[in-house]
């Protein structure tokens, strides 16, 4: 990738996972967020809840250009995740470990980005891994495997900078050796 080149990657993932801090925590300028009044506290214990996208940009240091898009959480708004997904090269899928349903949210969110999981261009971010009871990256690992998938998986604290960078860079680095994407509808 070249100075000046942009690139579009999509977080995703189920409500509460951490999508809009992830993006606020790498984002070069403030992100765009539309979060609104959160009134379904039972699905996640947090005041605001994305009602449309979030967007944030970063410059890297070889001057590429990445475009940070963050899809809404709550199931009556999923017709944005096809709509944020069109054209994104690569997908950054974010679950809450401490979920019993993490691995269920994970089967749904892939087959949602299908596209981008079949090419190799998704990587998973697992969040609260020290909850008691939570999974690890080896449940997801497993689970991966059932769907002869190879995907990346880390185990993240989505309000550390380092961590979301990482996610960032495994993604770009699978979007650089993945054979060249149709753009997905
Ligand atoms: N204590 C703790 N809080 C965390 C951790 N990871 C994320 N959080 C918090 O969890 C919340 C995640 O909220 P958001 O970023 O709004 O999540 P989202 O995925 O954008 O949610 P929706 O837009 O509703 O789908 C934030 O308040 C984070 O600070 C963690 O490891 N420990
Ligand atoms: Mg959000």
């Amino acid at each position: 990738m070249r100075d000046g080149e942009e690139v579009k990657i999509v977080f995703t993932g189920p409500m509460g996972a951490g999508k809009t801090t992830a993006i606020a925590a790498i984002s070069d300028a403030p992100p765009v967020s539309t979060d609104v009044f959160n009134a379904d506290r039972q699905s996640a214990d947090k005041d605001t809840t994305t009602a449309a996208l979030d967007f944030g940009q970063i410059v890297l240091d070889d001057g590429l250009v990445v475009r940070l898009y963050g899809t809404p959480g709550q199931d009556r708004f999923d017709f944005m995740w096809r709509i944020l997904g069109r054209g994104a090269l690569g997908v950054v899928l974010l679950l809450d470990a401490s979920r019993v349903t993490a691995l269920t949210e994970l089967d749904a969110y892939l087959d949602s980005f299908a596209d981008q999981a079949r090419s190799g261009c998704l990587v998973i971010g697992l969040g609260r891994t020290g909850s008691p009871g939570a999974i690890d990256a080896a449940d997801v690992l497993r689970r991966l495997r059932v769907d002869r998938l190879a995907l990346p998986v880390f185990s993240v604290d989505v309000r550390r900078r380092e961590d979301v960078m990482l996610l960032m860079e495994a993604l770009l680095s699978l979007i650089e050796v993945a054979p060249q994407q149709e753009e997905a509808h």
